[in-house]
């Protein structure tokens, strides 16, 4: 069913409008990142977390970066949010000294651009991230078409220090290819799998298997979406340790972040139940 926001959301960001639109939030930088984090079981406290992309010139990013993909601009839309985030995130680590993860998606397009890996140096080199706490998450469905290309590029980035996640895994038709194929240090299952997986034998079965893999070829298993509690006290159950998804913590502005890692508290979901 399409309301009328709908429509006029669809109709705003069609066209020249969005052209207008894309190279107005690249020239202003009119965007920030939310952070989201990604728990582990035994602590329940955040091991690192995901920066996402918000602006108000597009309310679904996703289109944004779908508009961005057409256009000429896209790479540098992707090297200057990256900068934004890290430089977002540098201000935590800098004042908690904990050296949590920072997890950034980048389009395998781009990641393919030969001048990513200087870029991405470069940008490391402004802050006081290591590599090793950069975890640069990708999507497989461009990769496999190229697939030796991105081992090499992949190997390149692992080299270097950084470490490469494979996500929404279990959703594409060839992730499990670009698990075998490209050795991710992290990999990280779509959340279909952790919805009502405490219902389902079969989603059960199949978050074991991928769990089974990784555990035996030393790669760190991420669930996405868990959101009640019966689902993550299954994932828990079947092996799962680390998860993310709104129970725990919705993705949440750099200063809210900042409070709760430099209050050091655990005041999260569970403990703030107990
Ligand atoms: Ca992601």
């Amino acid at each position: 069913m399409i309301n009328s926001n709908d429509v006029i959301v669809a109709f705003e960001e069609d066209g020249r409008m969005s052209i207008a639109k894309i190279n107005d939030l690249i020239d202003n930088e009119k965007f920030e990142h939310h952070f989201q984090g990604l728990y582990d079981l035994q602590t329940l406290t955040p091991i690192g977390y995901e920066a996402l992309l918000r602006t108000d010139l597009f309310k679904k990013p996703e289109i944004l970066f779908e508009k961005a993909s057409h256009t000429n601009r896209f790479f540098e839309l992707e090297m200057r949010s990256i900068k934004k985030a890290l430089q977002s995130y540098d201000k935590i680590n800098q004042s908690t000294s904990k050296e949590k993860k920072i997890l950034i998606n980048v389009f395998p397009s781009n990641l393919a651009d030969p001048d990513f890996l200087d870029q991405l140096n470069k940008i490391l080199g402004e802050t006081t991230l290591s590599a090793n706490q950069i975890m640069i998450e990708i999507n497989e469905s461009e990769i496999i078409q190229n697939v030796d290309y991105f081992s090499a590029m992949v190997n390149e980035l692992q080299t270097e220090g950084y470490l490469i996640a494979i996500d929404d895994v279990g959703k594409g038709v060839s992730s499990l290819q670009a698990i075998v194929e490209l050795q991710p240090d992290i990999v990280k299952m779509d959340r279909f799998f952790a919805k009502h997986l405490a219902k389902s034998s079969r989603k059960q079965e199949m978050v074991k298997s991928i769990v089974t893999y990784c555990y035996n070829t030393d790669t760190k298993f991420v669930l996405e979406g868990i959101e009640i509690l019966e689902d993550l006290e299954m994932a828990k159950a079947i092996g799962v340790s680390i998860v993310q998804g709104f129970l725990l913590a919705r993705p949440e502005s750099l200063e809210v972040i900042r409070k709760y890692e430099m209050d050091d508290k655990e005041d999260n979901y569970f403990s703030a139940k107990r």
